[in-house]
Formats: C-alpha cells, structure tokens, sequence
C-alpha cells in the first residue's frame, strides 16, 4: 500500500469507523433506469467498506450516519445476504423537474450547465478578441458542441509554439472538473494585462481548454441523476453509458480489471476503442494540433496522477513526471496548504485501461496528467463541491499550472517536446502503447 493510500485509510478510519480503498468508487454495476435500480442508503457501522468492495458497488456519499449506493435487485438480496439492513431514502436523488429556473442558476447553482457554458465562453471570446477564439472539436452523441477556447497571443493564427491541452469533464458528475479549467482560461485573460509572467506565457504557448467532454452526460447529471459518470449512449442490452475515459486506443481493454466490457458498468470501455464521439473528437483535435503538454481535470482525491494507468509498471519518462507533477503539488499547498499528492495513475490510485492521459503520452511522448481535484475523500464531499469553493480550488490550481505552461515552453524550445501528427506516428513505435 503506497503511502498516499495508507494515510488516506487512516483518516477514513478515523471519521467513520471503516475503511474505503480508493478502488472502492469506481465500480457501481446498476443503472438507475433499469427496472429495480435505486439509490439507498445503508446506516453506517464497523466494517461496511470491506463488506461494500466485495459487492462491488458504487460509494456515493456520506450523509447524516448513512452511506449512499446504487443497488439493484440483486445487489439489495446480497446485502441482505450479508447482513446489511438499508433503506430508501425519499427526498434525495431525486430527478430535477424541468421547470426548475436556470434565470436563478437553475439546479446546478454556480456550475455551468452546456448553454451557461457556451454563453461563458462567448463572452471570453467577445471581451478579449485579441486573445481568445472560440470553436468546437466535433459534436456530442446527442449533438452537443464540443466548446474550446484557444488562448494565445494571435488566436487566430497557427504559431510555432508550445501547444497546451486543458481539458475538464470527461465524467459527468464531476462538475468542478469543468470549473477549474474555465476559470483558468478566465484568469489568463484577465492577468493578461496586469500580470507580466501571465503575459509571457500567452504570449509564448498555444493554450486549449476544453473544459466539458461530456456535456450529454452533465445535462443528465444536472437534471436526471447527480451521479451520473458516463455518456448516455444507448448500450445495445438496454442500458446507458460508456465510460469516456476507458474509450482511448491505449491499450484499450486489455484487462476486465481496469475497465468492464459490461455495459451496465460504470468502467464499461464501450464496443470498441474511440466507439464514442467524444473522445474520437478529441483524438482528431490532439493529432490535429499537436501539444507539449497536457492535463484531463477530475475530481475527486486531491491527486496529481502522471502515466502509466494501465499498468503500475513505470513509464520511460517517469523521472520527469515524477519531478514535474511533485513541482505542482508544491505550488498549489504554496496557495491553499491542501495536499494534492503526486503519483503514477496505476501505482497510485487504481489501473484503468483505455485512459486519456495514457493516450496522448503514449502518442506525443509529452507530459499528460490527471488532476484529481478536491475533495480528499467521500467524507469530505466527494463528487459535491459546495459553489463557494469553486473560486478557491480554481485559485490554487493557478500558479501550477502556469508552471506546466512555463515548462512546456521550454520543452518545446529545446526541441525535446514535440508538437504534430509526424511526432506521433514515430512515438507510437516507442512505447509500449498503442495509438491510432
Ligand atoms: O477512473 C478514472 O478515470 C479517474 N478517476 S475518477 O474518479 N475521476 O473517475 C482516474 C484517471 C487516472 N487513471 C488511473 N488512476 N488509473
Ligand atoms: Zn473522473
């Protein structure tokens, strides 16, 4: 157990009593539009994380001396069978009728829905022509944009610079995963002229931010079902969903441990790699554009993950990972004293096939990490982060990755960062993984 997940456990312990792996809130097996399915909550005692990993359901959240679920039929006989009493909590989890206000902010308060971030974005692009351009990579399933902002000091020309890839929202219920990255956008334009180190940096990089992946699955989350992680395709057994961050052409469902081929699944990689248009869209843009660096935003765990994820083995770059992601861990405790601790994605936290990051590592050969924003735990919050925070999780987030921009400047200016599609057919022969 490495010492992140140690001290992680122990202060789990020390709250409820119990402990939670952070494997444990990854696989939930039901979906609530399946006959049966619901949210329930189980009363908190000794010893519920053992017993809830060995049925492999999803921790929703703590609240009010109980731990919430998703359960079918099934899962409910075998906490029966187990000897765990629940119930079905009324007035929670509820879907949001429609005519709930969004002129008030709507159910989602100060996190951005699709249109309040479209409209977000626009009014980026109109107060600061000379720095930001606005497009779309491609569409969602259900034909939603998917919005980028382009930040450079001539948006509208294609420079030889370092290109920098921000991206938020690949799972749904993440929604402060869409805030940060937006809000980074904001403050690089707005510092832009105050701050000369912001200045340098836009005017030396090309910074792409593409703060929500899954948009079809946000609106669900916002108006259906708060937890909802996946996109809302339609699964050929009737279910919904295939996990975006499993869907990448690296080393795409090489285990049923790090991803599900059952589409029920949380963790289901869909059909085939790049099955879903989000991801396919983002494919396109990466070999398109070419990066020296990039960051996939998600929450929660306070984690700075660097690749491999599909295996706990290291990657041939680790010692710069290692260096880089341990240098943003030190700059965000600088902000706010929180601890977002650094580490390999398979070695740290869990293997998962299929991963974004791994991706673009394994086709660029640049830095790609996985930021795992705030909370630290499913005691703390996990997937809710309350609007007032979203200002302050921003903030600290600011000076890091000005650093990642500032070193990929200079790997780019030494020639060891590369940046187009030539870069990544040569990679792909020199690595263990696979890219397309
Ligand atoms: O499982 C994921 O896709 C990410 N965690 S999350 O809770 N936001 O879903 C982790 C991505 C990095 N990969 C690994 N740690 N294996
Ligand atoms: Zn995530």
């Amino acid at each position: 157990m490495s010492r992140r997940k140690s001290s992680l456990a122990i202060a789990m312990a020390i709250c409820l009593g119990f402990v939670l792996s952070p494997a444990a809130k990854t696989p939930a097996r039901t979906d609530p539009e399946q006959t049966g399915t619901a949210v329930i909550g189980i009363p908190l005692r000794p010893g519920l994380a053992g017993s809830l990993r060995s049925l492999r359901l999803d921790p929703l959240a703590v609240w009010k001396g109980a731990l919430y679920v998703r359960a079918g039929e099934g899962d409910r006989r075998r906490l029966r069978a187990a000897g765990l009493a629940s119930f079905e909590p009324r007035d929670i989890f509820r879907a949001v009728p429609r005519t709930a206000s969004e002129a008030e902010g709507g159910p989602n308060g100060a996190y951005h829905s699709y249109s309040e971030l479209e409209t977000e974005m626009t009014g980026l692009q109109s107060k600061y022509p000379e720095l930001a351009k606005l497009t779309s990579i491609g569409l969602s399933l259900e034909n939603r944009r998917l919005l980028a902002l382009k930040i450079s000091d001539h948006p509208g020309l294609e420079e030889d610079e370092a290109g920098i890839l921000l991206v938020g929202g690949h799972h749904a219920r993440e929604w402060i995963s869409v805030e940060v990255p937006l809000q980074i956008a904001a403050s690089l334009l707005e510092g832009y002229d105050s701050d000369p180190s912001i200045r340098d940096l836009v005017n030396g990089s090309e910074i792409w931010v593409v703060p929500m992946l899954n948009p079809d699955g946000l609106e669900y989350s916002i108006w259906s079902y708060r937890y909802w992680r996946k996109n809302r395709r339609a699964n050929a057994d009737g279910s919904f969903g295939v996990d975006l961050n499993r869907n990448y052409d690296c080393q795409w469902g090489i285990d049923d441990v790090g991803s599900s081929p059952d589409p029920e699944s949380e963790v289901f990689r869909g059909p085939e790699a790049f099955s879903e248009p989000e991801p396919k869209a983002l494919r396109d843009f990466v070999l398109r554009q070419g990066f020296s660096a990039a960051v996939f935003y998600h929450s929660y765990s306070q984690l700075i993950l660097y690749p491999w994820s599909w295996t706990s083995e290291p990657a041939p770059k680790r010692l710069e990972f290692e260096a880089l992601a341990g240098k943003l861990s030190e700059l965000i405790a600088a902000v706010s004293g929180r601890i977002y601790a650094a580490g390999q994605s398979g070695e740290d936290l869990y293997t998962s096939n299929g991963d974004a990051a791994d991706w673009v590592y394994a086709g660029l050969d640049v830095p790609a990490l996985t930021i795992e924003l705030p909370p630290v735990d499913l005691v703390n919050g996990g997937f809710l982060n309350a609007e007032a925070d979203i200002a302050s999780i921003s903030g600290e987030n600011m000076p890091a990755v000005q650093e990642l921009i500032r070193s990929a400047i200079r790997g780019y200016a030494s020639g060891s960062r590369g940046h187009g599609a030539t870069v990544v057919i040569r990679a792909a022969g020199r690595t263990p993984a696979r890219i397309r």
